[in-house]
């Protein structure tokens, strides 16, 4: 199963809103195949893994370890819990059922109603987070990141762009995109700090959808950096937009957008994951409607002082929002503190 955990990695980036699942097949004790789900659309980790077999004789009465439960959907391809069982597997070992409601332990009583052993364990679930995240809780999980100095701050003053980490800090909040669906702004850091919002220097197909919350869509304006690239931009206004935006633009329009209105929004379009790059005022209003499920911030060993605005603006109401202890990493000059939500 460690190999097949592996496996599942190298589709980083490049599986969607579909899982990482990577598989192995053992025989007689000797590891026969592997394979894992490459890219969204093709081939599941279980075909992908028969594949590379030398001969059918090689399955018969083998072993297959998978991530994930095998699907018993017709998809974009047949259910692989049929193919197993054609195959002649003897035991399938499993590394987490899959909560999809469309499989959710139907390719598990698939497999066991033709004679198949199975086996689950229960250890796989960390590859996919935010997927399990979406289908047990019916949301996205939301992730806030944010740079700030030793005292709180994340920029000089108010609609000036300081830069705050150093390379490694930079090049780690790239990793943090490529781990999430969408990527959220509000509008005065999508107005002073001009945000490309993809992801630079990282194998990846997909790109985050490009969230902006603005109060007005027509004073966004084309020569915002937003439209260099064309993968898809969402811009949340509160009034209807007569300016003409290009094909991959989409508006839409709420009186009010609110943290659990955007939520709503990314879950009709079956997005698992939300990625909140500020500002101060929008992880504030996060914060406040309880939504954050994890917090990464990378802190510079320096001062700001004076003017400038705090990480997480008027949550205050004397409140305080706990989250477990915390995961301390150095990147360079800069230590990265990733917390999750308290149970
Ligand atoms: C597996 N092995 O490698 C993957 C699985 O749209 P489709 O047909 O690709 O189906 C996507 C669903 O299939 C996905 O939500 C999950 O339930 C399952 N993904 N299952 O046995 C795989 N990627
Ligand atoms: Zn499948």
């Amino acid at each position: 199963m460690k190999i097949a955990v592996k496996m599942a990695w190298k589709g980083l980036g490049n599986t969607w809103t579909n899982p990482r699942v990577g598989a192995v097949i053992v025989k007689d004790g000797r590891l026969v195949a592997s394979g894992y789900h490459h890219q969204f659309g093709e081939h599941h980790a279980e075909i992908d893994a028969l594949s590379n077999v030398p001969d059918a004789e090689s399955v018969k009465g083998a072993t297959m370890y998978v991530t994930m439960e095998p699907c018993s959907h017709f998809g974009k391809t047949p259910p692989c819990s049929d193919r197993l069982i054609k195959e002649g597997f003897k035991r399938v070992v499993v590394g987490q059922v899959d909560p999809n409601p469309i499989v959710a332990g139907k390719g598990i009583e698939r497999l066991r109603n033709s004679g198949v052993e199975v086996e689950i364990l229960g250890t796989t679930t960390a590859l996919n987070e935010a997927y399990n995240f979406y289908y047990e809780r019916q949301r996205p999980m939301v992730t806030i990141k944010y740079a700030m100095s030793l005292d709180g701050k994340i920029n000089q003053q108010s609609g000036r762009r300081t830069i705050i980490s150093g390379e490694e800090a930079q090049a780690d909040s790239q990793k943090l995109r490529r781990m999430n669906q969408a990527i959220l702004v509000g509008e005065r850091t999508f107005k002073t700090d001009d945000p490309r919002l993809t992801v630079r220097g990282l194998e990846k197909r997909f790109q985050p959808v490009r969230i902006i919350l603005v109060r007005d869509a027509n004073s966004v304006t084309p020569d915002k950096r937003l439209f260099e690239n064309e993968s898809p931009v969402w811009i949340l206004s509160s009034q209807s937009a007569h300016r003409q935006f290009p094909d991959f633009v989409h508006v839409f329009v709420k009186d009010e957008w609110r943290p659990n209105d955007v939520l709503a929004l990314l879950s009709e379009h079956h997005l698992q994951s939300l990625l909140v790059e500020g500002g101060s005022q929008i992880q504030a209003e996060f914060v406040r409607a309880n939504l954050v499920d994890q917090l990464v911030t990378y802190v510079a060993p320096i001062v700001i002082g004076g003017t400038g605005l705090p990480a997480v603006s008027g949550v205050s109401d004397g409140r305080l929002t706990h989250f477990e202890a915390p995961e301390v990493t150095q990147l360079g000059h800069d230590l990265k503190i990733t917390v999750r939500r308290a149970r």
